[in-house]
């Protein structure tokens, strides 16, 4: 049936009346036609009312881009290699105000909004947390009406989609631009050329000027971001890589010579192939360094671009002024090459000197860190970075020449500590460029994501630099949009909230949420807020049944843990307790399991394709999980489900459904953690180590509505001596539970490489460096605590009710605002 069957066409940008807007979809889906005219199935229906939907976010979109244009504030640009922006229907239709009018609107073509938006693929151009928290921070950027946009590369794969078959994960690269995304608007005039390779000339004057080697071009596509009711509307502009005409060698084509007439359009199309390719080889590191370098230098000229468009007298000079106008933010040391590339393009470009371009540079960027894991912190080899970009290597020498000798002259009692501190590591073997340390030595401002963390980045990481620059050091603890974390994926709870605080104005300020503890008691409330729960985990145990082909009882205990797989988040301790459990349930009289809380463990997540252990702790659930699920005598008790291809979609129905969720890092390793607080949000209960934003969220919702458990961050150390030293006793239970494995009671997969890493490193084990035998008892005791505490239903409900209630610290509203006045100096410029 043809869209113009059901409802006439009419070319009405942004209507606002169902009739009207039903008009529009007609319209996109006959004169944007991407589908053949007949067909007008639930595919379809998507892409036409996405293109409706974007008429509205695109009037807003140039109203602001004008409106900032006029105004000419200090505008916030926020550098990210990666986004996790999801499914945008819902999020968008809810922001603007228009869910109502758009379901409406599709009812009159028979189909509901929810299952339309379904249709939609996720846009998963980030791995996790640092992704999605730049999703985050895009729509309280837009929502607090602050000058501000996001850049990013338009990937043309984003992550990988997981399948789980007999040997565990498998990897499929995830097409999200398949068919294509309606959300993006390519901007054919801008366009900047960007260069590789070549070399530096020095003309007679001494002034020095990159030429050579080989130029691409980026092009820019804009994702409009709307803000939650306002007018506001701001980008997030993806970069992706062209070569041009020219490039194509017409004469090799004539000839024959197919492949190489085109080398440079092959090579353009391998920059933004993929997010994040494997970094192992030396072809791969050189490509993720071309992709950085892609993404700052395309960046930044589009910043000096607009810098200049907005008042006519910046064509030249009025450099000075760039840092009240201009806040540049590196998300991580991924977008480091900012800082050269500023310095570049002020110095050989603009006609600046060193100092005026390094006061400029330095008064401009600033760098946010996310982890202190030593394999996480970037270094490039000087080799290949000078063979890439010369010039930047002759910049960062530059930078690393000037800051020892500013140590050197102003303070002669760091000269012991100048060899680790500076950006250059000149060691003969391998010498490389310490990216968090030129971000440390250029930025004005370097900040941790969590309070636990920054207080790390300043007692150890970087320790040294807190005594010479004792202002640069900030915490901004990280917050998640409670739009899409709980307006949007659970309806359910959000109508009880607006209910019982008499106004929906938490969606915009959280803190209203504390507003619900006097009714922690209420039993009408208490009654409410059981319903919602329970909707919310028959929606979550379909969609478990629809993936897994398991079915789970929403009356057991929903226990979740889902993030990526890594051995310092520690699933493997989760799963261990899980086959613990399993043992004790086993062992058990039918009369004593039927006083044991049911259960139903649930753990998802992405192990990166080539790490070896992540992915065998990934084998292992779907294992237990197998033995379990189909074990007559303790099933009805406890049930292990791994859940296949986590990502933000997921995401949207697993933790509305949740009741207990697990965040149980080594203490001191999770810098900050996200989705501890959106299970908090959603009234979910943590168990968890006082790590990352954990301790905030214990000291927001009160200790006794939290479970916790481990090693306090400062004796890490110590225990992994005592380990070391041969100092451990290992609990029996957990002996026990490694044991069960090992005797082959999940199956004939070799697991002992695995179990191996958690023994000490006295003959064949690896030293047990996340602790998980030391942690053990205390988490199965916890565990025991979470059983005892969930008999109790009002004592639950309650629990629940004060997680909800305790979250309002945890908006990105509220991160966005401390950086924008402690780090970016930037206010609201609302659109009239
Ligand atoms: C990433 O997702 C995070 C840190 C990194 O260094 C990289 Br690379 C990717 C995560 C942290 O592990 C989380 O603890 C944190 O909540 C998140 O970044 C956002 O700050």
């Amino acid at each position: 049936m043809s869209a113009a069957d059901k409802v006439k066409p009419a070319a009405s940008p942004a209507a606002q009346e169902p009739s009207a807007i039903a008009g529009n979809i007609s319209y996109h889906a006959q004169y944007s036609p991407h589908f053949s005219p007949l067909a007008f199935g639930p595919e379809q229906a998507f892409y036409a009312t996405a293109e409706s939907v974007r008429d509205h976010l695109l009037q807003r979109w140039n109203d602001t881009y004008l409106h900032f244009h006029k105004t000419d504030p200090k505008q916030t640009y926020y550098l990210s290699m990666e986004y996790l922006q999801g499914r945008a229907l819902t999020n968008a239709v809810g922001n603007l105000g228009i869910t109502g009018a758009y379901a409406d609107a599709l009812k009159k073509f028979g189909y509901e909004l929810e299952a339309i938006a379904g249709q939609e693929r996720d846009a998963a151009l980030g791995n996790g947390g640092l992704g999605r928290l730049a999703s985050c921070f895009l729509d309280s950027m837009a929502t607090l009406n602050l000058p501000s946009w996001g850049y990013g590369l338009r990937y043309r794969y984003g992550l990988f989609k997981q399948r789980i078959a007999q040997e565990g994960q498998e990897e499929i690269a995830e097409d999200w631009l398949d068919k294509f995304s309606p959300w993006e608007i390519v901007r054919h005039d801008v366009v900047y050329p960007i260069r590789f390779f070549g070399h530096v000339e020095i003309s007679p004057d001494g002034k020095r000027k990159w030429t050579g080697g080989e130029v691409l071009s980026a092009l820019a596509y804009d994702v409009p971001i709307p803000g939650y009711k306002t007018k506001n509307a701001i980008s997030l502009r993806l970069w992706d890589a062209k070569a041009t005409a020219e490039d194509f060698n017409l004469f090799q084509f004539n000839d024959g010579q197919y492949e190489s007439a085109a080398q440079l359009h092959s090579r353009a199309q391998q920059i933004c192939a993929v997010l994040y390719p494997g970094d192992a080889t030396e072809e791969g590191k050189l490509l993720r360094l071309k992709q950085q370098y892609f993404l700052c230098s395309a960046s930044l000229q589009d910043i000096i671009f607009r810098f200049k468009e907005r008042k006519a007298d910046r064509v030249s000079g009025k450099w000075s002024e760039f840092p009240s106008k201009v806040a540049v933010q590196m998300n991580d040391t991924h977008p480091t090459l900012a800082i050269p590339e500023l310095m570049r393009l002020l110095m050989d470009v603009e006609g600046l000197g060193w100092d005026e371009a390094w006061d400029v540079t330095n008064k401009t960027v600033a760098y946010t860190n996310h982890t202190v894991l030593p394999e996480a912190l970037e270094k490039w080899s000087q080799a290949v970075m000078r063979k890439l970009l010369p010039r930047h290597m002759e910049i960062i020498e530059e930078i690393d020449k000037r800051f020892r000798e500013m140590v050197i002259s102003t303070r002669k009692d760091m000269e012991g500590k100048i060899e680790s501190m500076r950006v250059l590591d000149n060691n003969p073997e391998k010498p490389v460029v310490r990216m968090a340390n030129l971000c440390v030595v250029a930025g004005h401002t370097v900040n941790g994501v969590a309070e636990l963390h920054s207080n790390i980045l300043k007692e150890e990481l970087f320790a040294d630099y807190l005594s010479i620059w004792p202002k640069k050091f900030q915490n901004k603890t990280n917050g998640i949009t409670p739009r899409r974390w709980l307006r949007f994926c659970n309806p359910e709870l959000s109508e009880i909230v607006t209910k019982w605080l008499k106004t929906d104005q938490w969606t915009s300020n959280l803190d209203l949420l504390t507003g619900l503890r006097k009714f922690a008691d209420d039993e009408k409330l208490h009654a409410e807020w059981a319903a919602a729960k329970l909707a919310s985990k028959k929606r979550l145990a379909k969609h478990v049944l629809d993936v897994t082909g398991v079915t789970i009882d929403p009356n057991s205990l929903f226990d979740i843990q889902i993030k990526r797989i890594h051995e310092y988040k520690r699933q493997l301790m989760n799963i261990l307790g899980a086959v613990y459990r399993y043992k004790k349930l086993k062992e058990m009289s039918a009369a004593d399991r039927q006083k044991v809380t049911p259960r139903t463990v649930m753990v998802g997540g992405k192990a990166f394709a080539t790490y070896t252990n992540a992915k065998r702790i990934v084998k292992l659930v779907n294992d237990v999980g197998a033995v379990v699920n189909n074990d007559a005598d303790v099933n009805k008790y406890l049930k292990v489900v791994f859940i296949p291809n986590y990502n933000v979609s997921v995401a949207e129905v697993l933790i509305p459904g949740s009741e207990l969720s697990q965040h149980i890092s080594t203490a001191g390793m999770e810098a900050s953690g996200t989705s501890n607080m959106k299970f908090s949000l959603n009234g979910c209960v943590i168990i968890g180590t006082l790590d990352g934003a954990n301790v905030e969220i214990r000291e927001e919702v009160g200790q006794d509505n939290f479970f916790l458990f481990g090693a306090k961050a400062d004796q890490v150390a110590g225990l992994r001596k005592d380990r070391e030293n041969g100092l451990f006793k290992p609990d029996p239970r957990f002996e026990e539970a490694k044991q069960f494995i090992r005797s082959g009671a999940f199956g004939t997969y070799d697991y002992t490489p695995l179990l191996d890493s958690l023994e000490g490193n006295t003959g064949f084990g690896r030293g047990d460096y996340f602790l998980v035998g030391y942690d053990f008892p205390s988490y199965i005791d916890a565990q025991a605590r979470v059983d005892e505490a969930y008999k109790d239903k009002k004592k639950w409900i309650k629990m629940s009710i004060l997680n909800t209630a305790g979250s309002g610290k945890f908006s990105s509203d509220r991160t966005i605002d401390q950086y924008a006045k402690e780090i970016w100096g930037i206010s609201a410029c609302p659109v009239p």
